[in-house]
């Protein structure tokens, strides 16, 4: 399998998967020249990351790609299918995916949404707002506990490192404003297989 990834951006939360999971598989980072291609439309239509090269063919959507994952090597990030806590990853899953990734790539990129230049400044603010009301979402769920569903770590916790991360470039920034997300970006950073995604993505540590 090949995934292709950006550093630090939500391929990461495949990348950790994949570490986690101890599969065969090659990393291939994406320049912004190849990421922008007409060739690597074939691999990612809408020219982002992740994409995963299976030998069935490829996949996009990282829930979707960490879900597939999960299905063929198990692992122990999903918990099982029909249960609550399944139930609640997905949700979370789901969730940060659809409305808290979207509202940072709007608030980073606005002209993506409008060519009106004039507007740019208006959505950039509403987006961080947007932004902001994810991550106190993504935080109170993070109160009082170790990991995001249950007792053990899991797929939403993938996530939530990755986005937490981000959130280093909004203000408040994640460590003052999102203290419990930040205790628990932390407790991923640290797993060793997370400290591999990093060195092989050049991110840097949080500690
Ligand atoms: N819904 C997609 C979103 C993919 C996405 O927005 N990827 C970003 C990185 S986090 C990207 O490739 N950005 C580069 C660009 O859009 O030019 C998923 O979850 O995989």
């Amino acid at each position: 399998m090949k995934l292709y990834y950006r550093p630090g951006a939500c391929s990461m939360a495949v990348h950790l998967l994949l570490e986690d999971l101890g599969v065969d598989y090659e990393a291939i980072a994406v320049s912004d020249e190849v990421l922008a291609s007409d060739e690597y439309k074939k691999t990612n239509p809408r020219n982002q990351v992740p994409s995963l090269a299976t030998e069935d063919g490829l996949l996009t959507e990282s829930v979707a790609i960490m879900l597939y994952l999960s299905d063929q090597f198990g692992g122990n990030l999903t918990p099982p299918r029909g249960t609550w806590e399944h139930g609640q990853m997905m949700m979370m899953l789901m969730f940060m995916a659809s409305q808290e990734h979207p509202a940072f790539a709007i608030n980073m990129r606005p002209f993506r949404w409008t060519d009106e230049e004039s507007a740019h400044a208006g959505i950039k603010a509403k987006a961080e707002q947007n932004w902001l009301a994810c991550l106190t979402r993504t935080n109170g769920w993070a109160e009082g506990r170790e990991w995001l569903v249950g007792d053990k770590m899991t797929l939403a916790d993938c996530l939530a490192w990755v986005h937490a991360r981000w959130g280093l470039r909004c203000t408040p920034k994640t460590p003052d404003g999102f203290p419990a997300l930040w205790a628990l970006a932390n407790r991923v950073d640290a797993l060793p297989a997370a400290q591999r995604v990093m060195a092989q993505e050049g991110i840097k540590p949080l500690a």
